[in-house]
């Protein structure tokens, strides 16, 4: 994924048009927008359609089955435009294989380890195995988080150059240039940005304070 705002932006708005007008605003400021499960069933393909004709679109389907089912989801999430697709780690690595040789050279993303509080009870404690399963099957990057700059250090220090997006940054309580400083390539940001009054401004503001440390 080509990175040069290090932000994205997470579209769980359950209004299609609304999503593809916040789209639209927050364009200039972002990298491209991760569209999951509550505007997919809010809206069907057909929004991931629309936007994938502007947008980068991250598919957050966080797929997690046996490696047939998780090669047709991926199938037709590619046919409907994703560029990219989150799958989860913890199905195996056959199962994120399958991702990986389904996507026809769209980005697979492995989460490894979950950004809530509940991510500390089983994903953590397999995080850094599932970034190594990552790297072996040559998925694009892992999804890691930013609420937990250490945890990105630790598993930046497994994969390599490959990317580790991170979610988790202001409704959840992580900092944008924390997770930035500790090894993340960009950070993907939900309600800090939808919410706001202005979200081009929002999403402005935590590209200069990414833009801020970097260039130190
Ligand atoms: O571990 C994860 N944490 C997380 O928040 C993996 C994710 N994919 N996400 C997603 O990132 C979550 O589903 C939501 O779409 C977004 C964060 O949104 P927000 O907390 O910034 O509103």
């Amino acid at each position: 994924m080509r990175l040069n705002h290090r932000l994205i932006l997470a579209l769980d708005v359950t209004d299609p048009k609304r999503a593809v007008e916040l789209a639209g605003r927050v364009r200039p400021h972002v990298d491209g927008v991760k569209v999951g499960w509550p505007l997919v069933l809010a809206g069907g393909l057909d929004v991931l359609r629309t936007l994938s004709k502007t947008d980068y679109v991250l598919c957050d389907f966080k797929i997690a089955d046996i490696p047939n089912t998780n090669r047709l989801i991926v199938e037709q999430a590619v046919d409907a435009g994703a560029s990219g697709i989150i799958c989860h780690g913890f199905v195996g690595e056959d199962s994120v294989r399958a991702c990986v040789d389904a996507a026809r050279g769209a980005d697979v993303f492995v989460l490894v380890e979950m950004s809530h509080p509940g991510g500390l009870e089983y994903s953590a404690k397999y995080a850094e195995d599932l970034a190594r399963v990552a790297a072996r099957v040559n998925a694009a990057g892992i999804i890691a988080p930013a609420t937990r700059p250490e945890r990105v250090r630790a598993l930046r220090a497994i994969i390599g150059r490959k990317q580790i997006l991170a979610p988790g940054v202001g409704a959840q309580g992580g900092k944008a240039s924390e997770a930035i400083a500790a090894g993340a390539d960009a950070v993907i940001v939900g309600r800090a940005i939808y919410e706001a009054v202005n979200p081009a401004e929002a999403a402005k503001a935590i590209v200069g304070e990414i833009r801020s440390i970097v260039s130190r």
